[in-house]
């Protein structure tokens, strides 16, 4: 199914607030650039129920897109010039072009994602020549929020790009490009944000499971309400090591486990291919983590010695730029969460499935809440303002709380009872946000349903 443009008139009775917003957006493109705009398009940030941590390790997520997205006017150059500019004052204007720009992954900069997008269309489209692009970026996604602003920002790029050149792409493709090309601003992720973003659907969150891409309808429950609410800590990224060390550990991990198993070696990658040769169930692997495992951080002498590797393999084969130097590995914690994590994902698509359960949404609650403390004790990637919030949504009528993304900041979700939502509202308002100074609290918390992917709109 490839991305069809619709007209920008379509929006104005689905969605008035929308086709408002990108009609401003085009007037500033005009005023920037003194031509009307060729299509605008946009693609969604989303919020990840249940499964952190693991689609790189090639197990199935649960999210939805959210309604806030990152949205782009685009117009076509014929001199290869790149010019991105961006409604937010303090994102500085950016322009080279088609053949001499850079994507320094040392100090990422937000038209780096954009670079991202327009490379990796370039050349999976095998563009001799690809035409040059003028942009205007509007953004509604929390940034560093753990809501996927970056990959957004790099869907909306690739979209830009496929359209500028006349590309038929599907959104399955899109989305297999947009995973492969934001890794080339360094961070080694596993494809879901990409994927959620091209396809979402109104209304119905998305089992994304991987290789082959898939996306199956997971319809949430009556009377359950998601409700995000921000951590206000901010996390970027890129910019950081902590979430490729994870990766570092993951791998290490699969490569542990698969030679404890005498598993040939040569196509295990990822932790599912471990579980896939053994035929082994989530629990079985979970025994297996604790059988294989010790619980104290592994050195790189013990895990080259455990594989038979110099410190030279080690380093080229399972680290990556940014995690070289990296002196101890939690090999146990990490897997043990993994494993744990995939088989929740499992769980809670199979509850909301079930139509005769009637204590569906406590279920689906005391899930996302093991997630949190999976996520908080075995994979260290929450942070205490994170793990405060949490527990002041649940002590406030959420049904279960936890982070989503990658964490060490951003956002949580919770479920919360439909007619539990104001008090909810209050009560985090009053314990959370009311002690916070010096932070602007616009936003912070809102409600989301599942909204729709990626889109272009001709003027
Ligand atoms: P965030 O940082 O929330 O955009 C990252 C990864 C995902 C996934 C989650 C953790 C990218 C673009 N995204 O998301 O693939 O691994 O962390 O579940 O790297
Ligand atoms: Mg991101």
């Amino acid at each position: 199914m490839a991305v069809v443009a619709s007209n920008l008139s379509s929006l104005k009775e689905d969605n008035a607030e929308k086709y408002k917003r990108y009609k401003e957006l085009a007037n500033s493109f005009e005023a920037k650039y003194g031509k009307v705009p060729k299509f605008i398009c946009c693609a969604p940030g989303r919020v990840n129920l249940i499964g952190e941590h693991i689609d790189y390790c090639g197990y199935s997520v649960l999210p939805m897109a959210v309604s806030q997205d990152i949205s782009m006017a685009v117009a076509t150059t014929n001199d290869g010039s790149l010019n991105f500019s961006n409604l937010e004052g303090s994102f500085q204007d950016y322009n080279s072009s088609t053949k001499t720009f850079d994507i320094d992954s040392s100090k990422p900069e937000w038209f780096h994602y954009i670079l991202c997008g327009f490379k990796g269309v370039y050349e999976f489209a095998s563009l001799d020549i690809a035409a040059g692009i003028q942009v205007m970026v509007h953004g509604t996604v929390p940034k560093a929020a753990g809501m996927s602003s970056s990959s957004a920002l790099v869907c909306a790029a690739g979209l830009a790009t496929a359209f500028s050149n006349n590309c038929q792409i599907s959104r399955h493709e899109m989305a297999d490009i947009c995973a492969k090309c934001e890794r080339y601003i360094g961070t080694q992720g596993g494809g879901m944000d990409q994927s959620i973003s091209f396809l979402a659907e109104k209304g119905t969150a998305k089992l994304i499971s991987f290789n082959p891409l898939r996306a199956e309808d997971v319809i949430l429950p009556d009377g359950a309400v998601f409700v995000i609410t921000n951590s206000c800590v901010k996390m970027e990224k890129a910019a950081t090591a902590h979430f490729n060390i994870r990766v570092a550990e993951c791998k290490i991990a699969t490569q542990i486990l698969a030679k404890h198993k005498s598993i040939d070696r040569t196509d295990i990658k990822k932790f599912i291919d471990v579980q896939n040769a053994l035929k082994a169930s989530f629990s079985e692997m979970l025994s297996l983590v604790k059988e294989v495992f010790h619980t104290e951080p592994y050195t790189r002498e013990e895990i080259c010695r455990l594989l038979e590797i110099t410190d030279d393999v080690l380093k080229t084969s399972l680290l990556s730029q940014n995690t070289q130097d990296v002196q101890s590995f939690k090999l146990y914690q990490r897997s043990k969460h993994v494993f744990g994590e995939a088989y929740r994902v499992h769980q809670f698509k199979d509850v909301c499935n079930n139509k005769s359960d009637s204590n569906k949404l406590s279920t689906l609650g005391n899930l996302m809440t093991e997630s949190h403390m999976s996520c908080s004790e075995l994979y260290e990637c929450s942070c205490p303002q994170l793990d405060t919030l949490t527990q002041l949504c649940r002590d406030a009528g959420a049904l279960g709380s936890r982070l989503t993304g990658a964490g060490w900041g951003g956002c949580a979700v919770s479920l919360v009872p439909e007619k539990s939502v104001p008090n909810f509202l209050n009560q985090v308002q009053a314990g959370y946000y009311n002690k916070m100074s010096g932070i602007n609290t616009e936003n912070v918390m809102f409600a989301s349903q599942p909204g729709g992917g990626a889109q272009v709109y001709t003027m």
